[in-house]
């Protein structure tokens, strides 16, 4: 088979695509491991529908009984929001890579699908075996450069996790944008991660970390890091012509773009680190590893914040759809 017919666009995305409209990709990891049910599906749709109110057209990835889609219907939407939750137990052994097996009880009653999460090492099996994946940072780049898309709104990327001197747990994301020409917009990166040794780890590699209206790196939650980045543009029209000169120069990657979530949206750093804190311990003493983690932590601060992170992640992923479309705009001009 040929790339071609393992990759599947939507209508309305490939007509965008040939007709230089502005498209943004969207990555669905945020929606099967990154929020629950139903928060999820309606964030889907409001996002793309942020993406849409300022001149774009959305793209969302994910792969789909082994096929590569670019731009999901309602239904797809729907079904990549409907993961199994797996209690942290069963998590544990990375139950999660194994398909189909359904000894386990999700915890609601309501989602009932196996949604795996893919990164660019988990392509082959998963298409090779149709499974359904939602895609990270990494895997949604990948497929978004293949479709010729440029730019991609996120909530926030991975990267060098605390202890990573130990673990060696850095998320293929970074390595991804060394290589993938794609722009991401992000809410920078959480807490949960070693937020310097990433930005040295994205110097190393040679991905320039932009900040939108700021020079300080936002760390998703909030708008604080103490960390700077490493130019600051005002202007979807600046970011646009930084991303076109890199394009211009053949230097491959991509590029970061650092959105801070809105001031009214932003948390208390304080209460934040408090609860990212106590997450990390719960998720050290369930001996929870590798992909499984980011996931689980994400679902423990919600519950330690009593939901407040989930509103504030949503607000900030909107806020990046909404950058992204307006770059995307300007690219096209
Ligand atoms: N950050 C978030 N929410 C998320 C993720 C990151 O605030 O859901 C997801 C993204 O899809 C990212 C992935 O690519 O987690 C990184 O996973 P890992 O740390 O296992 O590489
Ligand atoms: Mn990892």
């Amino acid at each position: 088979m040929s790339l071609s017919e393992h990759l599947m666009m939507s209508e309305e995305v490939r007509s965008a695509i040939e007709g230089n409209k502005p498209v943004v990709a969207l990555e669905s990891t945020i929606i099967s491991h990154g929020m629950p049910y139903p928060r999820n599906l309606e964030t889907a749709l409001e996002v793309e529908k942020a993406v849409r109110d300022n001149g774009g057209v959305p793209a969302t990835i994910a792969i789909i009984k082994g096929v590569i889609k670019i731009g999901l219907n309602n239904e797809e939407l729907d079904f990549l929001s409907r993961n199994k939750i797996l209690k942290a137990e069963q998590v544990k052994g990375h139950i999660r890579i194994v398909p189909n097996k359904d000894d386990l009880e999700p915890v609601s009653s309501v989602p009932k699908n196996n949604i795996l999460k893919a990164s660019r090492r988990d392509i082959p099996y998963i298409i090779s075996r149709k499974l359904n994946a939602a895609t990270t940072v990494s895997a949604t780049m990948i497929f978004a450069e293949m479709a010729r898309i440029k730019i991609f709104a996120t909530g926030g990327i991975g990267g060098v996790h605390r202890n990573a001197d130990k673990t060696f747990d850095i998320s293929a994301d970074l390595t991804e944008l060394a290589q993938t020409e794609v722009a991401v917009v992000s809410a920078g990166v959480k807490s949960i991660l070693d937020i310097g040794l990433t930005l040295e780890y994205l110097e190393t590699l040679g991905v320039p970390v932009i900040g939108f209206g700021t020079e300080e790196f936002p760390a998703f939650y909030t708008r604080v890091s103490g960390y700077n980045v490493n130019y600051r543009l005002d202007t979807p029209e600046e970011i646009a012509a930084l991303i076109t000169v890199k394009k211009e120069l053949g230097l491959k990657g991509g590029v970061i773009i650092a959105n801070p979530v809105p001031e009214e949206f932003s948390m208390d750093k304080e209460t934040i680190d408090k609860a990212i804190e106590e997450a990390l311990v719960k998720a050290d003493k369930a001996d929870i590893k590798g992909k499984d983690i980011t996931p689980f932590l994400l679902a423990e601060i919600k519950n330690i914040t009593g939901g407040k992170s989930l509103e504030t992640n949503i607000k900030l992923v909107l806020n990046n759809a909404k950058l992204a479309a307006e770059i995307a705009v300007k690219m096209c001009e």
